[in-house]
C-alpha cells in the first residue's frame, strides 16, 4: 500500500528521533485504537513530573512565615491577594533554565515522559500564550517561552513530552470566588465560595488555552489535569473538555481528572462512567495491584514546588524501591522535581536521579514494559514479570544463602540479572522454590533475580 506522506513524516521522525512506532505513529495523527494510543505509556513506567512557577521565586516562605504542604500553593497558604502576588510572575526569570540539560537528567535517570505544569494554580502560563498575558512572555522579565524550549528537547532525545494544566485558578477572576481582587484565595477550599461566571472562563479561557498548548508544540502524549475537585466545574465539563482534546490531538492521554469521577487521593475513579484514560494515586501506592491503567505522583520531599526549607527527603534506595512496587502493581511513577527559581534542581533531587539512573540502567529490563505480577508480593520484595520471564526483585536479601520463591513459580532458569552468564541452583517443592544466591546482594538498593519459566 502506498505510504502516505505523513506516515513517511511519522516514519522519519522514527529514524531521526529515535522515538517509540507506538508514539511516532500518533504523530501522523493516525487514530490509534486505545491500547495502541496507551501502548507507549503502558510500557515506559516511569516519567518525570515538574512543579515550576512563579511559586518557585517564593520557595514556600513569606518573612518568617513557611507555608505548611506544597509551595506551589504560597498564593493561599501565605495569604496573598492577587494584587500582591502579581509582583512574583514580574520577578520570575530563570537564567539558569537550560531544557536540554532538563531532559538529558531525565532521560539519564531513566525516565521516558515529562510532564509540566504549564500553569498551576496560580494562573501563570510557562508559554506564549494568546488568550492571557499573565504568561511568561508578558509578565516576566525572562520572555522565552519554556513549553517550546521544553518540547522540542523532549523530541530531541526521545523523551515523551506532556503538561499539567490547572482547572482551578487563582487569578482568573471569573474561575476563583467571586470576591475578585481582594478575594483572600483562603476562602477558595470553601466549596461555597462560587463563581457563577466559572462556565465563561471554562469556554472562553481555559479551553482555548488548552487548544493552544495541543496546537503549538508538537505531539504531546499526556494532558494531566488537576484541581478537578472546585465544585464550579462540571462533569459535563470534564467529558466535553476530553472529548475536545481527543479531537485536537486524538492519540493524546488524558488523566482521570478531566473529569470528576476521581476517588480522593487514592486516585482511582468511582463507579459511574467518567472521562479519563488513567487513575491518578496521589502521595500513595495502591496495597495492591489494580487492573486498570494508573499512575502514582509522589514528591521527593513534602513539596512539590520548590521548598529550601524541606529537607524530609526520601532516600534514593526508598524511591528505587517505589518505582518497583508499583510496577509490581501494574502502575506507573511520575516523580516530582521542583525546580528553583532561577530554573535549578535542587541538588538533592539530582543526586536522586542519578541513582535511580544508575538501577534503572543494569535492571531496566525488569521494570520497562513489564506488567503486574501474578504472584503475591513476597515478604522480601516483588515480582515483575515480561515475555514469560519472571523478575524477582529482592529489597531484603536472604543471609542463608537460599531464596524462597512461591510455589507455583516453575523455574527453568534462574540468574541474577547483572550475572546472566551465572546460572543458580534451585529445587522445588511442593510448597516452595528454593534458590541458591550469593551471600552478598548484587545491588545495594534492589537485586533482581530473573527467572525463565518452565512450560
Ligand atoms: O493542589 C495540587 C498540588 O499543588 C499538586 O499539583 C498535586 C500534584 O498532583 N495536585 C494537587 C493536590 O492534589
Amino acid at each position: 500500500m502506498k505510504m502516505k506522506y505523513l506516515q513517511k513524516l511519522a516514519l522519519l521522525t522514527l529514524v531521526l528521533f529515535g522515538t517509540n512506532v507506538g508514539y511516532a505513529q500518533s504523530s501522523a495523527n493516525k487514530k490509534l485504537s486505545d491500547d495502541e494510543r496507551m501502548e507507549w505509556w503502558r510500557d515506559s513506567k516511569f516519567g518525570m513530573f515538574i512543579h515550576w512557577g512563579a511559586y518557585s521565586v517564593i520557595g514556600g516562605e513569606r518573612g518568617t512565615n513557611i507555608a505548611g504542604g506544597g509551595a506551589e500553593w504560597a498564593m493561599d497558604k501565605l495569604d496573598y491577594t492577587v494584587e500582591d502576588y502579581e509582583k512574583f510572575p514580574e520577578m520570575f526569570n530563570p537564567v539558569f533554565f537550560d531544557a536540554d540539560a532538563w531532559v538529558t537528567m531525565a532521560k539519564d535517570a531513566g525516565m521516558k515522559y515529562i510532564v509540566i505544569t504549564s500553569k498551576h494554580h496560580e494562573g501563570f502560563g510557562l508559554w506564549d500564550s494568546k488568550v492571557s498575558d499573565y504568561d511568561i512572555m508578558d509578565t516576566s522579565p525572562f520572555k522565552r517561552d519554556i513549553i517550546k524550549e521544553l518540547s522540542e528537547a523532549c523530541k530531541k532525545q526521545g523523551i515523551i513530552f506532556c503538561f499539567y494544566y490547572s482547572i482551578v485558578d487563582w487569578h482568573h477572576p471569573q474561575a476563583q470566588g467571586n470576591l475578585y481582587p481582594n478575594y483572600n484565595i483562603a476562602q477558595h477550599d470553601d466549596p461555597s465560595v462560587v463563581n457563577p461566571e466559572f462556565p465563561e472562563y471554562y469556554k472562553n479561557y481555559m479551553k482555548p488555552q488548552v487548544k493552544e498548548l495541543l496546537t503549538n508544540y508538537g505531539d504531546v502524549g499526556v494532558v494531566w489535569f488537576d484541581g478537578d475537585w472546585i465544585s464550579d466545574y462540571t462533569t459535563e465539563m470534564g467529558k466535553d473538555l476530553y472529548k475536545f482534546i481527543r479531537e485536537i490531538q486524538p492519540n493524546t492521554i488524558v488523566n482521570n481528572r478531566v473529569d470528576k469521577g476521581r476517588n480522593g487521593m487514592e486516585g482511582m475513579d468511582m463507579e459511574g462512567e467518567f472521562a479519563g484514560d488513567f487513575g491518578t494515586p496521589e502521595q500513595e501506592i495502591p496495597d495492591t495491584g489494580i487492573d486498570s491503567d494508573w499512575e502514582a505522583c509522589m514528591t521527593m520531599n513534602g513539596s512539590w514546588g520548590y521548598k529550601p526549607s524541606d529537607n524530609k527527603w526520601k532516600s534514593s534506595e526508598d524511591l528505587i524501591q517505589k518505582l518497583v512496587d508499583i510496577v509490581s502493581k501494574g502502575g506507573n511513577f511520575l516523580l516530582n522535581i521542583g525546580p528553583d527559581g532561577f530554573g535549578r534542581f535542587p541538588a538533592e533531587s539530582i543526586r536522586r536521579l542519578k541513582a535511580m539512573g544508575e538501577w534503572t540502567k543494569t535492571n531496566g529490563e525488569a521494570i520497562y514494559g513489564a506488567s503486574a505480577s501474578p504472584y503475591e508480593k513476597p515478604k522480601w520484595g516483588r515480582y515483575t514479570e515480561k515475555d514469560g520471564v519472571i523478575y524477582a526483585h529482592v529489597f531484603d536479601w536472604p543471609k542463608t544463602g537460599t531464596l524462597k520463591l512461591h510455589k507455583d513459580i516453575k523455574v527453568k532458569r534462574a540468574t541474577v540479572l547483572t550475572a546472566p552468564d551465572t546460572t543458580l541452583e534451585f529445587l522445588g517443592t511442593s510448597r516452595e522454590v528454593l534458590v541458591s544466591v550469593p551471600l552478598l546482594a548484587p545491588d545495594a538498593t534492589v537485586s533482581v533475580i530473573k527467572i525463565e519459566l518452565s512450560e
